[in-house]
């Protein structure tokens, strides 16, 4: 079976705290990613609007009658606020088990039904909630190419993937 992979984020909130960064690589690890491409950067906001609106699908036309622009604006400020890391994950289920080792979004309902997640143990608010992972395969590659402009999916697949399977 061939290998899927992800983007995984870890948030200002989280790469500011060094136990909490160190948490989450951890969790990383202890969950049999491989590391596929890792690097620090800080965020142009421009570059997080447009992360974020192509992310959710809403046209910036269309945001006014969004529901949800109450958290569109604090939450483009906060992922540019300071510097975050980015991952290329990879693992046979890596967008499933991503997210459910990142547990529910909204913080309340991670500390209730997931409290072991990142989220759960880690979350401040439902923005300030540690890290970040793709939804389905098309976001996953299009936020792969947002982050690692360099790094050729095709060429992975094709050459370096195969020998990774066990
Ligand atoms: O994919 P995931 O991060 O779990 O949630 P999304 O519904 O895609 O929202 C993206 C991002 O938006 C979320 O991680 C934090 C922020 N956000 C927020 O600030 N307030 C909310 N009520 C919901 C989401
Ligand atoms: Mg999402």
């Amino acid at each position: 079976q061939a290998l899927q992979l992800t983007l995984a984020l870890i948030k200002p909130d989280a790469v500011a705290h060094p136990l909490i960064l160190e948490a989450v690589h951890q969790q990383i690890l202890s969950n049999k990613f491989l590391i596929v491409r890792m690097r620090e950067l800080l965020w142009k906001k421009e570059d997080c609007q447009k992360f974020y609106r192509e992310h959710e699908g809403a046209k910036l036309e269309s945001l006014d009658s969004d529901p949800g622009r109450f958290f569109y604006q604090r939450l483009v400020e906060f992922m540019a606020s300071g510097p975050i890391r980015a991952y290329i994950l990879a693992h046979k289920d890596a967008i499933q088990l991503w997210r459910t080792v990142m547990g529910p979004t909204r913080v309340f309902r991670a500390r209730h039904v997931a409290p072991e997640s990142i989220r759960g143990s880690f979350g401040l608010t439902d923005t300030r909630n540690t890290t970040h992972g793709s939804d389905s395969v098309v976001s996953a590659s299009r936020e792969i190419a947002a982050f690692f402009p360099d790094f050729s999916e095709q060429h992975w697949y094709e050459k370096e993937e195969p020998q990774l399977r066990c």
